[in-house]
């Protein structure tokens, strides 16, 4: 069986188009085999509208993704990021696959020899080999473990990308000063009507401020290097194999050049999370520090190597830091009236926010002995 994944996205602009999607056409322009069984709609993502395409004969299935291009404005230079990154880490798999464990799907090209498909309507569509895995893994330590290891692999394996520096396909993406500017002009238009509604939240936002502040000063002023980082490390982004190995790392729209902070924290914000971040009761939301600590060991055997004392010495800190941007990011597109996240009831992104509050507030709580374990795992010096 063959399956190909399809994405769409619910975007201002990208709503679902007003015209009924011919996807099995739009397959068609892709350099895959022509006898398709099935296409459906699968995964959670929250930004592009992702499809699987099951081949009846090929023995290979596919992925078709229609990409929000009103987040990412310029599909061709994202396209470009892409290539250069999946092929960089094919070629160190298809050298080394025992050492080089971690895999990224292939681009399929059209049958013009372009990436990406542009529809009549102005929608982009692109193509990619699906990767098989386990689309039914759950949360364990195990899984924290191998998460950790995945995440280190990547950035290791992307150390020595050759070439100019990835095109930022999100400006400023995880820069919490534009993120809290952001937050100040939607609560000033306050869009949808429910500034009102988010005071407790922006006081804690505020009151927060200049702690969060501090690591994007030293990323501004060079104590922390930039590396090729993936930024949006969250777990349904990692591929699992039925024994929990993980094996493949998607999501690749955001790879660039960033600080190895946020890979890490943003992987701890859902690995570390007892409870979903979708989930509405509170109780439920705590920091697990068992997987944590897996995280962490997994991260560290690819990546010790690679990192310098300065970003160590941060690694529990950006666990905070990834939070609180998450916070501020859910609570500016509910003012701004939902126009960035999908959302599946109107305060959908509101009670994001507030699980993602929660979390930090157990964070806080855990913190000293995070930094205990990290001090001790990456053999930080005490001075
Ligand atoms: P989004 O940006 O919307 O999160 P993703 O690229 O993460 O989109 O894709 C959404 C989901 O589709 C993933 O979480 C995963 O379940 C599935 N998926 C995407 N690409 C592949 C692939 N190449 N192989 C297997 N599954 C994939
Ligand atoms: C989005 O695309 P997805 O669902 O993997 C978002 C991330 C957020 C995440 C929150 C390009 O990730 O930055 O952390 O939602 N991606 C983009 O769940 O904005
Ligand atoms: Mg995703």
């Amino acid at each position: 069986m063959q399956v190909f994944i399809l994405i769409i996205s619910g975007v201002d602009g990208m709503k679902n188009p007003d015209y009924p999607l011919d996807l099995i056409q739009i397959v068609r322009k892709f350099a895959v085999p022509r006898d398709v069984e099935s296409i459906k709609s699968i995964g959670a993502g929250h930004i592009n509208d992702t499809y699987l395409v099951t081949m009846k004969y090929f023995g290979k299935d596919f992925v078709l993704q229609r990409i929000n291009h009103v987040i990412f404005k310029d599909v061709k230079l994202l396209m470009e990021n892409i290539l250069r990154v999946t092929r960089h880490i094919n070629l160190r798999h298809g050298l080394n696959p025992e050492v080089d464990y971690l895999k990224s799907p292939s681009v399929i090209p059209t049958v013009t020899g372009e990436w990406f498909f542009k529809d009549v309507n102005g929608y982009y569509w692109r193509c990619y080999d699906f990767i098989p895995h386990d689309s039914n893994s759950r949360l364990s330590a195990h899984n924290a473990y191998e998460g950790g290891r995945a995440i280190g692999k990547f950035q290791e394996l992307l150390a020595d990308l050759p070439g100019e520096r990835l095109h930022e396909t999100i400006p400023f993406f995880h820069d919490v000063k534009n993120r809290l500017e952001q937050l100040d002009k939607a609560v000033v238009k306050d869009a949808a009507g429910r500034s009102d509604s988010v005071k407790k939240e922006l006081k804690i936002i505020a009151d927060r401020k200049e702690e969060m502040m501090q690591v994007r000063n030293l990323i501004k002023s060079g104590k922390i290097p930039e590396r090729v980082t993936h930024n949006d490390t969250k777990f349904n982004n990692i591929l699992f194999d039925e024994n929990g190995k993980a094996i493949a790392i998607i999501d690749l729209d955001t790879v660039m050049s960033s600080s190895i902070l946020f890979d890490f924290g943003d992987a701890i914000r859902t690995l570390c999370n007892t409870a979903d971040e979708d989930e509405t009761d509170l109780s439920k939301v705590r920091f697990n520090f068992s997987c944590f600590e897996q995280f962490t060991g997994g991260y560290l055997s690819e990546a010790a190597t690679l990192l310098i004392e300065s970003e160590k010495k941060l690694l529990a800190f950006s666990c905070k830091l990834m939070v609180y941007i998450m916070v501020v990011r859910f609570i500016t597109d509910y003012l701004s009236g939902d126009v960035y996240f999908k959302i599946k009831y109107p305060t959908h992104n509101f009670h994001r926010a507030v699980n993602q509050l929660r979390l930090l507030q157990s964070i806080n709580e855990n913190f000293d002995r995070m930094e205990e374990l990290v001090r001790k795992k990456a053999f930080i010096s005490q001075k």
